[in-house]
């Protein structure tokens, strides 16, 4: 059986599932461009340039708010026009240590550290960026040259900065836009993205990544707090945080403020949030690794709404763990008809003895009843096909894996292969039965294949759909 919602679903993010690519040409607006020390805001994007899906406001971590800054900060987010996000950020982020001598610590991330933006040469220990370092605090990058202590870290290096550029740098993928800032707090490098897409989808990301040092070769535990603001479509007041658990069928409007936990993978637990009047709005999707550490004493929390107030971001806290204080957010006070927070918890295991590993985590943000007419589609995204969400593999560009997410509204045996640009079959990357509108995830590990571009074709009994991917070598 399927339901309205479920449709309504569909349709939501079906528009998604296959747009076409835009040309490489700079596709990005950036204006507003205001780099000094005093400004509140640094800038205003609009992607793509001219008839923008996607407009905000963008703070660099330096400038950010909150005790401790908040990282990549992001205001006055419109998607399509209508207002979705009054603010996003992450104002606490912590580190806990699994073994003896290092305990834990609150980590800030108003400390920007330089990256590359330009094309580079080698990879690793030894890649150099080419060129001048850009001067403004936001640029405008071609798609791939991001490369931060992450991709380095990822190429088997040793810490360190890969180049000198520090602000935001966003990239246009054609169907994404990808903003990125990257921090240091003592040891550890964070690197954090908000990826929007040309079908309403954000991602918000957070990547871990550190220098060799004693307390960072033990095992430990990274948890970076969302803060996501909502006034979906402008009106503050009206927004509604409901808990869904697909596995009991359960719809949990919250009618005070609470903390949650999303319990038991298997069961799939995500929220919602709605404007009261349109019922526009967000699924908030964990993912499968931030569903990998559940709560601890430490960690408290995996989800929490609560009232708006203003200048309220953090727990009020200089250091770790996360201050009982908190409490003081989500004290039960109503939501009804307020102004409403949500705050998510992306955290990543951190195993010791490889510091050079670099976690990515991030929920998604999946839009729902953003109803759009035809003649807002024209020149956009193409028709889906029925009855299939596939989505963009993420990351895109990779080294050496990415995941895709897809979901079917019927159940169907599908098969998920992956091509080279000559359309040479080179992996089958999932055989079986996908069920009825149940997210599955496809994984891509280009360990073994050449850099380049790769499809990944989808074939179902009545679907078919694909999505292109870049391997980064
Ligand atoms: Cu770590």
């Amino acid at each position: 059986m399927r339901t309205p919602y479920l449709l309504a679903c569909l349709a939501a993010v079906g528009t998604l599932a296959f747009t076409a690519v835009r040309p490489a040409a700079a596709q990005i607006d950036i204006t507003a461009l205001n780099c000094a020390t005093s400004a509140t805001t640094n800038g205003h994007i609009a992607w793509p340039a001219g008839d923008p899906i996607w407009e905000m406001d963008v703070v660099r971590p330096s400038r950010s708010s909150g005790l401790d800054g908040s990282g990549l900060e992001i205001l006055n987010v419109r998607y399509r026009g209508r207002l979705v996000l009054k603010r996003g950020h992450v104002p606490i982020l912590n580190v806990e240590y699994v073994g003896a001598g290092c305990s834990c610590f609150r980590d800030w991330s108003d400390s920007e550290t330089g990256y590359c933006v330009t094309p580079r040469t080698g990879s690793g220990a030894s890649a150099v960026c080419t060129g001048a370092t850009p001067s403004s605090c936001i640029y405008n990058a071609s798609p791939g040259n991001v490369y931060t202590t992450c991709e380095r870290n990822e190429e088997g290096a040793a810490g360190g900065n890969p180049g000198q550029f520090t602000g935001i740098a966003v990239e246009d993928f054609g169907d994404e836009m990808v903003m990125t800032g990257n921090m240091q707090a003592g040891w550890y490098r964070y690197r954090m993205k908000w990826h929007f897409y040309a079908d309403g989808r954000i991602w918000p990301e957070y990547s871990y990544s550190a220098a060799s040092a004693s307390c960072t070769n033990q095992t430990h535990r990274h948890h970076a707090y969302w803060r996501l603001d909502f006034d979906i479509d402008g009106t503050p007041n009206n927004d509604v945080i409901a808990e869904v658990n697909p596995t009991t069928s359960t719809t949990t409007t919250f009618t005070n403020e609470v903390q949650r936990t999303w319990g038991t993978a298997s069961d799939g637990v995500y929220w919602t949030v709605r404007d009261g009047d349109t019922n526009a709005g967000f699924d908030i999707v964990p993912s499968a690794v931030d569903r990998m550490l559940p709560i601890d004493s430490f960690s408290k929390l995996d989800a929490m709404a609560v009232r708006y107030v203003a200048g309220n971001y953090d727990d009020g806290s200089p250091s770790c763990p996360i201050s009982p204080n908190v409490t003081q957010l989500a004290n039960n006070e109503t939501l009804a008809n307020q102004d409403v927070v949500f705050w998510y918890r992306s955290s990543a295991l951190h195993v010791g003895g490889d510091p050079w590993e670099c976690d990515i985590v991030g929920p998604s943000l999946n839009p729902q009843n953003f109803v759009t007419t035809g003649s807002e589609e024209e020149g956009g995204p193409e028709a889906p096909a029925d009855g299939l969400v596939l989505e963009s593999a993420r990351p895109n560009p990779f080294n050496p894996t990415t995941s895709i997410r897809f979901r079917t509204a019927e159940a169907q045996y599908v098969t998920v292969k992956l091509y080279d640009v000559t359309g040479r079959e080179v992996a089958v990357l999932f055989e079986g039965y996908a069920r009825e509108n149940r997210e599955e995830i496809v994984r891509v590990d280009g360990t073994a294949l050449p850099g380049g571009t790769y499809v990944v074709r989808l074939e179902g009994e009545n679907v078919q759909g694909s999505t292109r991917v870049i391997l980064l070598k």
